[in-house]
């Protein structure tokens, strides 16, 4: 809406803020823990790269760390003047690198040497050969790849004491610079991961192989362009002036006998504000809150292949995130991952397959105490529904619900930054907004945060989420007295605005109820 008019309703950003401001909020803090897992030496002074961690027993190949590289476990078999010897991999990675590499197919003839099965890289040699100016490629020869090259190979100096795997069902922390984080993601984009059979079923892997071998899809061409394009722009950036602060990667799990009961749940849901905008996006204007992304249970979802929505564009904006699928396990329906102090590198325009790179984005996040960036994201999976009516059903909900308070609950009780969220699990998983909202509405007041909720232009979902949030405000409605009647909703015939008319006449028909059960315990 350009033409000047509010769009949005509910609470002020400015009330929800406190009147602080946004950067007023709580933070987790870093503490080393044999559950936090702190690469490198504290504390962080932000007048340079923090020291790497070291450590006498480096962990760097075994079933509970990433496998590194570097380590001289990582073993490749190769053919030497017709005679098959086995190499340490990370010898033949600092051989090839060592030439100059002036061309598409020179660089994956050097991919090629320390991987084997690997496909055609079709998307790569376009990136390089049809897509970029003969400028832009004379400086992706000459300048950038050898800058990624030299970032990567710092990976034994960066990460000597290696980083432990993030499972399945188990709370457990990881922080590393951003340097450290540079240097990964420039082994993931050279691919130099090795390939672990144990895990590769379950973790989302980071090299870069799907994405350079993407091939088939015309549809999808262009955005695979543009993510590489925000890629590569962002190890220029990092390549320039190394970023001096940290990011904590948490994945957070709730066992069933701990979640709340939402049929007990006694909280008011008016006593959660909320502020409801059709214009804006979650990372453009959510900043200081709890960003939530729209996510895949392997974290990243199609960012290295074909997918280009909300998760995807944010990891390629904000590449730091995408270091999270070498280490965090498929997420578990009670599980979710928080991720602060990753910073954001480009600006786009478009989405999906319009999806543009739009330059460079200087983010001006101030830093919390521990040195990250006070950008804090909510990395929680909805499900995907192809028949609509499932998701009503009670057990579907309440996986949706227990899943957003996974993201939305902190341990710290008070002072607790909005969630700024909209329309999870509503776009390529085809929920209905109407209820999603809800849910997360839900989650929050059970949480003890505010919701601030941006409906992507939709203005019909703005106002009839208003409207049911003043309705159930006036009346009081408690979480569990919407849990049951959400509950009692058939989604035959299920049309958004039908939900929030049954909520309503089912309330007011009900409104006896409680005077009621009172009569009964009396007896
Ligand atoms: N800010 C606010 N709202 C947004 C933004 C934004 N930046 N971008 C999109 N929306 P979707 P899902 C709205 O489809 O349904 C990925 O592949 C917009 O209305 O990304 O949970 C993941 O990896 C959009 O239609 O989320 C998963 O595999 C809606 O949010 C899968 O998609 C939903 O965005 C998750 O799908």
């Amino acid at each position: 809406i350009s033409d000047g008019s509010k769009t949005w309703v509910g609470s002020d950003i400015s009330e929800l803020c406190l009147g602080k401001g946004p950067w007023s909020f709580i933070v987790t803090p870093v503490n080393i823990s044999k559950y936090h897992a702190v690469l490198y030496e504290l504390p962080v002074t932000l007048d340079e790269p923090p020291k790497p961690h070291e450590s006498v027993q480096p962990k760097l190949w075994d079933d509970e760390h990433v496998r590194m590289p570097f380590s001289e476990k990582n073993l490749f078999p190769i053919t030497e003047n017709g005679i098959n010897v086995i190499k340490l991999r990370w010898n033949i990675i600092k051989d090839t690198f060592s030439k100059p590499i002036t061309n598409g197919d020179e660089l994956e003839a050097a991919i090629r040497s320390y991987n084997s099965n690997l496909p055609k890289l079709e998307a790569l040699h376009r990136f390089l050969e049809e897509v970029s100016g003969e400028e832009e490629i004379d400086f992706f020869f000459t300048d950038v790849l050898p800058k990624i090259v030299k970032l990567a190979l710092a990976l034994p100096e960066l990460v000597p004491a290696g980083i432990p795997l993030l499972r399945k069902n188990h709370c457990r922390s990881v922080s590393l610079s951003q340097a450290q984080i540079a240097s990964l993601l420039a082994n993931a984009f050279l691919c130099t991961f090795p390939w672990r059979k144990d895990v590769a079923n379950t973790f989302p892997g980071v090299n870069f192989v799907r994405l350079f071998a993407a091939h088939g899809r015309p549809d999808r061409e262009n955005s695979i362009m543009e993510k590489l394009k925000c890629i590569v722009h962002y190890f220029l950036v990092v390549a320039a002036a190394v970023p001096v602060g940290v990011v904590t990667f948490e994945r957070k799990f709730i066992p069933k006998a701990d979640m709340p009961r939402w049929d007990m749940l006694d909280s008011d849901l008016g006593s959660t504000k909320i502020h409801v905008d059709s214009s804006g996006t979650i990372e453009d204007n959510g900043l200081g809150f709890l960003q939530v992304d729209f996510a895949n249970k392997n974290v990243g979802g199609g960012v290295l292949g074909y997918g280009c929505v909300q998760e995807e564009i944010r990891f390629v904006i904000c590449p730091e995130l995408l270091i999270s699928r070498l280490f965090v396990e498929q997420l578990g329906d009670q599980e979710a991952v928080i991720v602060t102090g990753v910073e954001r590198y480009s600006k786009y325009k478009g989405y999906g397959d319009s999806f543009e790179y739009d330059g460079n984005f200087i983010d001006e996040t101030p830093h919390d105490e521990y040195g990250r960036r006070r950008t804090t994201v909510c990395i929680i999976d909805a499900i995907r529904f192809n028949k609509p009516r499932d998701q009503f059903r009670p057990s579907a909900m309440l996986r949706e619900l227990n899943k957003a308070y996974v993201g939305f609950s902190s341990r710290q009780k008070c002072n607790l930054a909005p969630v700024a969220t909209g329309n999870w699990g509503c776009g390529a998983f085809r929920g209905s907004a109407y209820l999603k909202a809800l849910l997360q509405l839900m989650a929050c007041c059970a949480a003890g945060r505010n919701l601030v909720y941006y409906s992507f232009g939709d203005e019909e979902l703005r106002r009839d989420f208003h409207g049911i949030y003043q309705f159930l405000s006036e009346k009081g409605v408690t979480i569990k007295q919407l849990w049951r009647i959400l509950c009692g909703f058939s989604p035959s015939g299920f049309s958004d605005t039908s939900l929030y008319l049954f909520i309503q006449q089912t309330y007011i028909t009900q409104k006896k109820e409680p005077v009621i059960e009172k009569l009964v315990e009396n007896k």
